[in-house]
This record gives C-alpha cells, sequence and structure tokens, in this order.
C-alpha cells in the first residue's frame, strides 16, 4: 500500500515538474512567428532599423523596443529607438536615465533619410506622424508587435504580432528572447542585464506589479529573473510627487463627482512634462471605497484633451468604453480612445481651433460638459437631470 502511494507521489511530481517545464516554454504558435520574424531579419542583414514608440513611452514600450534592438543585432541590423513625445513620468525617467536608454525624440527636423526600415511595439495604432515622409524615403514597415486589441485598420508591417490576450507586450519579446536565447540570456554581459531589468520592468509596470498579469508575463520573469538587477527596479519604481502632481490630485479630489459606482473628475490645464499625473489622479480616486470606474482629463498645454480611465469593473471593457463614449475623430477617421480590456485606457481630443480662445475657463467649462455628457449618456444617467445636479462628492 504505502509503495504504491510512493508511487503515485513520485509519478504526480514527476509530471507537475514536467508540466512547470513546459508552462515557461513559449508555445508553438509562439515558435512559428518568432521563425517568421527572424526570417524577415534576414532579408534586412546589415541594414538601418528605426523603432518607434507612439504616444508616451511607458516601460512595456520602451522595454520592448530595447528587445527588438538587441534581437536585431544577430542580423547586423543598427537600430534607433524613438519617440515623439518626451518621457515625462518620473518612473520612466528613472528608467532611461537609470539603465543609460538612448531614446531619440523623433520631431520635424528628425532625419529619417537614413533608415531603411521601421516598427511600431506596444501601440493599437500603426499610422504615425511620420508616415508621408517615412514613404517618402521608402523606409518599409517591418514589425508591429502589440497586445492591444487590433484597431479597425490591420497593420501594413511586414511582420505583425497583436497578442490581446497577453497583459504586457515585454511578455511577447520574452518569448522571442527565449526562442533565439534558449539557453537565457547572460548575467555577465552588462548589456543583457539591462535589457532584462528593463523587461522585467515593462511587465511590471503594465500588470500593476504582477497583480493583472497573465501567465505570459509569469514566464516572461522566470526567464529574464536570473539576470535581473533588481535594485535598480527598486530605485525606478520609488515613487516621487512633485508639487504640480499634488495639485493635480488636489483638483482631481476637489473636482469629482459621483454617479454610483463612476467617478469623473478633471484636473486643469497641465503642462505637458505633468500629463503622466493624469492617470495617476484615476488611481487615487478608484482607492475610493464603493468606486469602480473612475476618469480624469485635464487640458494639456492648452492643446489637447487628455484622458484617463480606470476600472476594477467586473463589467466594463475600458477599450470598447472609450470608444463608445467618444467615438471617431471626424476629421482624422480614428478612435479618440481606447485601451485594454480589463483594467485602464486613454484618450487625447485636440482642441484645435477652440484653443485660440482667449476665457480659458470658457473652452475647459465646455471641454468638461461635452466629455461629461458623453460618458453619462454612455452610463445610461443622461436623462436623470435631477440625478446628474445632485450627483455628490462624497
Ligand atoms: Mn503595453
Amino acid at each position: 500500500m504505502a509503495s504504491t502511494i510512493e508511487t503515485l507521489a513520485d509519478s504526480d511530481s514527476y509530471e507537475e515538474a514536467a508540466l512547470a517545464e513546459n508552462g515557461t516554454k513559449p508555445s508553438i504558435e509562439s515558435g512559428k512567428l518568432y521563425a517568421q520574424l527572424a526570417k524577415h531579419f534576414e532579408d534586412f542583414r546589415g541594414k538601418n532599423h528605426l523603432v518607434l514608440c507612439l504616444g508616451t513611452p511607458d516601460p512595456d514600450a520602451i522595454s520592448s523596443a530595447l528587445a527588438l534592438q538587441f534581437l536585431g543585432k544577430t542580423y547586423e541590423i543598427d537600430t534607433t529607438v524613438a519617440s515623439f513625445v518626451g518621457v515625462s513620468h518620473h518612473e520612466n525617467r528613472a528608467l532611461v536615465k537609470r539603465l543609460g536608454i538612448n531614446l531619440v525624440r523623433c520631431d520635424s527636423d528628425f532625419d529619417i533619410s537614413q533608415f531603411d526600415m521601421y516598427s511600431i511595439v506596444d501601440s493599437q495604432k500603426c499610422v504615425t506622424d511620420l508616415d508621408a515622409r517615412l514613404q517618402e524615403h521608402n523606409v518599409q514597415f517591418f514589425a508591429f508587435v502589440d497586445h492591444h486589441r487590433e484597431d479597425t485598420q490591420t497593420p501594413p508591417a511586414l511582420f505583425v504580432d497583436v497578442r490581446p490576450d497577453y497583459a504586457s507586450t515585454a511578455a511577447i519579446f520574452c518569448e522571442y528572447l527565449q526562442l533565439a536565447n534558449p539557453s537565457g540570456l547572460s548575467p555577465s554581459d552588462p548589456v543583457q542585464v539591462q535589457l532584462a531589468t528593463a523587461l522585467m520592468h515593462g511587465l511590471r509596470s503594465d500588470t500593476s506589479r504582477f497583480l493583472s498579469a497573465t501567465q505570459h508575463e509569469y514566464a516572461g520573469a522566470a526567464f529574464l529573473a536570473p539576470c535581473v538587477d533588481t535594485q535598480v527596479i527598486e530605485v525606478i519604481e520609488r515613487k516621487v510627487l512633485t508639487p504640480s502632481m499634488l495639485d493635480m490630485f488636489e483638483n482631481a479630489l476637489v473636482n469629482r463627482r459621483i454617479h454610483d459606482n463612476f467617478i469623473f473628475s478633471d484636473v486643469g490645464y497641465v503642462r505637458a512634462v505633468d500629463r503622466d499625473a493624469i492617470p495617476q489622479a484615476a488611481e487615487l480616486l478608484l482607492s475610493r471605497d464603493g468606486t469602480d470606474t473612475v476618469l480624469v482629463f485635464g487640458i494639456v498645454d492648452e492643446k489637447a484633451i487628455d484622458g484617463s480611465l480606470r476600472t476594477r469593473s467586473e463589467t466594463i471593457n475600458p477599450d470598447e468604453f472609450l470608444k463608445g463614449v467618444l467615438g471617431v475623430s471626424p476629421e482624422s477617421g480614428r478612435y479618440y480612445g481606447g485601451g485594454n480590456i480589463r483594467d485602464r485606457g486613454g484618450f487625447q481630443i485636440p482642441l484645435g481651433f477652440f484653443s485660440m480662445h482667449e476665457d480659458k475657463n470658457q473652452v475647459y467649462t465646455m471641454a468638461r460638459q461635452v466629455i461629461e455628457k458623453s460618458f453619462l449618456d454612455y452610463i445610461g444617467k443622461a436623462g436623470s437631470k435631477k440625478r446628474k445636479n445632485s450627483a455628490n462628492t462624497a
């Protein structure tokens, strides 16, 4: 009897060990995708590559771009990582500085004639402000890798890998790295330590420190772990609040309007360097007991309304929600906002013509009314005017 139990226990633990090992290996599908990417890399051997982080560059985007740069090196591809906006969030600035990442700013006089190919990582959009110039210089759209839902348009890149069931793009790149380096990254190579540390921070920051991670992020983390400089991550993640961020939090608290489990608020006119405090203000309000969804906006550099949605609702899908609330811009034909399917989203609405209005307060009131009305219409509360006026600020 005892021996049967022992045998069973042995075989169970053996199977578990085998499962655990398989669980951290990229899937066959993933292997096929990486083989495609490697083939495209081979076709572009020795070329110059531009990797674009659209929007405000976050750790997931920055680390994914670094991973693509690293993978390209095997094929003697020289990669420049660029973004259109400066890095603003304290954590992201610390990431770039601590790890000595060379992130080039893509402005109107940025020379793109030196590049043969370009890629976009960690963005739902495949259209950029550079498109006309990229076409003019015959820079080929090489790769598009992302974890958000596919936009209305399929990216016209040579290689496309969109995995909405992943919580981060960094986890997709961890699989590519594992496929390219089955024995792991090297802890004695500073470049590989830098890459692993950036990716670990990317995995952590897109998943609220692994709280909303999928098995893919855990598998990625297991692969990176031996090579990660945890002290650097500790320094990068240290919370620092500037006086202007505290002012924005104060505005968000004072201006909050509560509609059952929703909070709608705004932080006023803010500078571009402080825009990342908008999602942080939304997170602060989300911690109020009884609230499951928060929408906060501000006007950035007097040019555009910039907003963030945070939710822990069982039913709200941020991507659908923001697309439903704000719709499509008649000028660009693109959605004003979008997000993931679980807990977060964002939107930008250019003020355009109205930004020239002298009375800034009036512009602000107008923006607030329009957004709040769309929001209330969408959640089915606009009809009850009484309720709207009596919205409390508890
Ligand atoms: Mn991401």
